[in-house]
């Protein structure tokens, strides 16, 4: 089975990511890696620590000459502010932030011990795996993308069926959406929220083309695709809702306006549109796997709420030292990347083997079978 682990504070000395059960001879892409790191990294909106920083993996172990070894494979990424140990108490925890539940769980007054690990930071772990996890999957010729479609309220309607014409688009735009047109109106309310001292939120979508159908399971709830994909999205530090395909539509919606018809279409089996994104009874279906994280405005703000100071019981102003302005660029890389791990772990239930040769064998095969459903 796939699994990763991360481990590693906002400000010790790294952030690392162990991730199990990559078939052996697997090629590994250090640089395709790097460029989700960066773009974790980049968009318009985000905070001075990222003028710092510049995430680059390592690999600890698990990898030789360039391939997996079917080990645990450890990523690395360096902090450069590794400033911990030295940091001030935080005592006034900050709404919204994991500080209050966090320091009430741990009996303590001293936020800085949850924050640490709460922090976003924790995605670049998370980004280095899933993006190892993307480059495997593109072997296959799966390609996973996300992309931003709003920020601040404003909506961008493009969409694409071609990932290259994704990436191309996304590239374009400072806020990673398919519309550069929308930036400047984008960034004006990122612009008046950074003066006010406030934040901005937003919402992600990931397209997942040329995934087999049947991966995930019907039988049993733990692998239905869509509830392992809700719960990694969910898990994002910003992300407040998760929709796939017609999301929350589909319940304003009667069933013969839902569901996708079933066709012929030039010898093939097809459907008539993509209200379910992808995945029926738990499983992808052939059709593109649509999926979308609504992400809330972060909650370090330079104009704090109220809180209370836990060490002399008074209100207080929340903490607050510097942060983002608006992340929902980030916040799409991290999306796309938790998802190319979902399916990776899925792909590799699937047709898994030891070997990387064992595993292309298998999906080979299964590609060969599917045959019998076309004319
Ligand atoms: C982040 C690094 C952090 C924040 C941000 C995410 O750096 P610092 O705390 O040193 O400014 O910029 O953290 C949060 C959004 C948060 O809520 O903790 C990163 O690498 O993404």
């Amino acid at each position: 089975m796939l699994r990763y682990l991360t481990a590693g504070e906002s400000h010790g000395t790294c952030l690392q990511a162990v991730l199990e059960g990559v078939p052996y001879g697997t090629p590994v892409d250090a640089e395709s890696i790097n460029g989700e790191l960066a773009r974790r990294q980049g968009g318009y909106g985000r905070g001075a620590r990222m003028k710092i920083e510049k995430d680059e993996v390592q690999f600890l172990g698990g990898v030789r000459h360039g391939h997996a070894l079917g080990s645990p494979i450890i990523l690395q990424i360096a902090n450069k502010v590794s400033t911990s140990e030295q940091m001030k108490p935080i005592t006034s925890p900050r709404p919204g932030h994991a500080d209050l539940a966090g320091v009430m769980k741990f009996g303590t007054t001293d936020a800085r011990d949850v924050s640490e690990r709460s922090s976003a930071r924790e995605t670049a772990a998370r980004v280095a795996a899933g993006a190892f996890c993307a480059a495997f999957l593109r072997k296959f010729g799966i390609e996973v993308v996300g992309y931003v479609v709003e920020v601040g309220g404003v909506t961008s309607p493009v969409r694409s069926d071609k990932a290259d014409e994704i990436k191309a688009r996304r590239a374009q735009s400072m806020f990673y959406t398919m519309d550069e047109s929308l930036d400047q109106r984008i960034k004006e309310r990122v612009d008046s929220a950074r003066e006010a001292g406030d934040t901005l939120g937003g919402v992600v979508e990931v397209v997942s083309f040329g995934l087999p159908p049947g991966l995930g399971s019907h039988a049993s709830w733990e692998w239905k695709l869509d509830g392992a994909l809700a719960r990694a999205l969910m898990s994002v530090q910003t992300v407040k809702a998760v929709e796939v395909g017609l999301g929350f539509d589909a319940a304003r919606r009667m069933g013969s306006q839902m569901h996708d018809e079933i066709v012929m279409q030039d010898g093939k089996l097809g459907r008539t549109r993509n209200n379910a994104g992808g995945i029926e009874g738990g499983m992808t279906n052939g059709q593109p796997l649509i999926v979308r994280a609504a992400c809330k405005p972060i909650s370090t703000l330079r104009q704090p709420l109220k809180s209370v100071d836990l060490a002399t019981k008074e209100e207080s102003a929340a903490a607050y030292e510097r942060s983002d302005v608006c992340v929902v660029p980030a916040a799409s890389v991290i999306a796309e990347t938790v998802v190319a791990f979902e399916l990776a772990r899925a792909f590799l239930d699937k047709f898994g083997g030891d070997t990387y040769d064992e595993v292309r064998q298998r999906h080979d095969v299964y590609r060969q079978q599917l045959e019998q459903y076309q004319k």
